[in-house]
């Protein structure tokens, strides 16, 4: 089983340095790109590829950079943006990536800048990755000096800053269009789209916001080809995911395998099955913004399009795991105290009923909810759902909420009937 994005990986030393990530091959791509292929080239192979975003949404690659303009009339300046602020409860993909390799997503970035023909690129990191910064800061100092970074990259015309840029630790800072405004200093309100960012983006530039898998991804297409990355998967989503699984499970962890392994290989093979004396009752296959799916979905791909059609997302592939001694109505408020805490406050709905949910959740859980709560609740899935928000962040926020009650009601019912928590309170924090 090939693992190109981890293969360089060893989580008991510090990352190769410029000279060892060489001598793997590190920069080739660099090379390909720029001596062998056009901007365009790159771009259609890596659409070809058919490279699916893994920050969440599974937006195509390729036609995403197609968006940019291009031409005679097309602005000179534009930004390619790292969305390094992985913050989604459950997610630790792209740290690996980040501390384990950071010269693989600074190569990523170059050929994606020369693709878009971007000439400044930014990373933007979560504020609590301090050992990652520490290390990127060294790889892009490591790059300057070796000619991959800056003007002229390798005696080409392709000019290229980059910089590394660490947030103050906001969750919404994760959505694309709130990064480009905290990154232009102001606050971190997501903005309307359209315009999409492509066109109009950081200080109103064509700007293409990529998560660092997504990015880490292309060094191995240029160097290996479309056919061989869509042959590294299970599915019809091309190559490999890093998947991480969570919870009460024997192994918890991160792998990298073939995009499309089912949800069942993941719990038993890869995070050795349950715990000792705990059950397997659900997961939220992709962060903690996605549906729970139970066990009859244990034998579906994990891959964008299954999952969705399964009820969920795949969302960044990292699934927390509830177990049968885990409260859901516990476990569904702590989620929601999250999402309340990190709303940014821009629109009514997200600011005023993620708190509202909140409340009614904590309620019932303490054993003083009323039947009536149960349809409040559900009104708020729909109230908060696609469409009636700026962003992403409320209806992500409802997706555990609304399946929490569709499949784990009788928990709901049961803290209100008995007046307390079957579990006594017991969750994950
Ligand atoms: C041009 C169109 N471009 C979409 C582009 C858009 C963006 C990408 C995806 O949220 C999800 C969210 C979280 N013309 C376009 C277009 N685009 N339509 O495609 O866009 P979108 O709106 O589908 O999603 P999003 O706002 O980027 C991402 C979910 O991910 N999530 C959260 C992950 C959190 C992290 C983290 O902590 N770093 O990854 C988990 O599931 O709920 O649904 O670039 O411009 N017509």
């Amino acid at each position: 089983m090939e693992r190109p994005l981890t293969k360089n990986i060893h989580i008991d030393r510090p990352p190769l340095n410029l000279k060892e990530y060489e001598m793997t091959g590190g920069y080739k791509s660099v090379r390909n790109a720029l001596k062998n292929m056009s901007p365009e080239e790159v771009r259609s192979l890596i659409q070809e590829s058919n490279l699916k975003g893994r920050g969440g949404a599974g937006f195509n690659t390729g036609m995403k950079w197609s968006f940019v303009p291009k031409g005679p009339d097309a602005p000179a300046t534009k930004y390619l943006i790292a969305n390094a602020d992985e913050m989604e409860p459950g997610t630790f993909k792209d740290r690996l990536l980040l501390e384990g390799n950071p010269h693989q997503l600074i190569e990523g970035m170059i050929v994606s800048s020369y693709a878009i023909q971007a000439t400044t690129a930014y990373i933007f990191l979560r504020w609590a990755y301090k050992e990652a910064a520490l290390r990127i800061r060294q790889a892009i100092h490591e790059a300057y000096e070796a000619g991959y970074l800056g003007k002229n990259i390798l005696g080409t015309e392709l000019n290229l800053e980059m910089h590394l840029h660490t947030g103050a630790g906001r969750y919404i800072c994760g959505e694309e269009t709130a990064l480009l405004n905290s990154l232009e200093g102001k606050r971190a309100s997501p903005r309307a789209k359209p315009p999409f960012p492509q066109v109009s983006g950081l200080f109103g530039k064509p700007t293409i916001v990529n998560n660092v898998e997504t990015l880490c991804n292309i060094p191995h297409i240029v160097n290996h080809g479309a056919d061989w990355f869509r042959s590294l998967s299970y599915s019809e989503d091309g190559g490999t995911k890093l998947y991480g699984v969570s919870g009460r499970v024997k192994k918890p962890g991160i792998w990298e395998l073939p995009m499309g392994i089912t949800m069942r290989q993941l719990v038993e093979e890869y995070a050795g099955g349950m715990q000792k004396g705990y059950n397997f009752r659900g997961a939220l296959p992709g962060g903690a913004s996605t549906d729970f799916l139970t066990e009859q979905h244990l034998d579906i791909k994990m891959d964008f399009k299954t999952v969705s059609a399964a009820g969920s997302r795949l969302g960044t592939g990292t699934m927390i795991v509830l177990d049968d001694h885990t409260c859901p109505v516990g476990f569904v408020h702590n989620l929601q105290h999250f999402f309340a805490q990190e709303s940014c406050g821009w629109c009514t709905p997200c600011r005023e009923g993620l708190p509202w949910v909140e409340r009614i959740l904590l309620s019932i859980e303490k054993g003083e909810g009323r039947l009536e709560d149960l349809d409040l609740l559900s009104f708020h899935t729909t109230y908060l759902g696609p469409g009636s928000t700026f962003c992403a962040l409320a209806p992500g926020a409802m997706e555990p909420l609304q399946s929490a009650l569709k499949y784990f009601r009788e928990d709901f019912e049961r803290h209100i009937h008995d007046k307390k928590c079957p579990y006594n309170g017991n969750h994950i924090h």
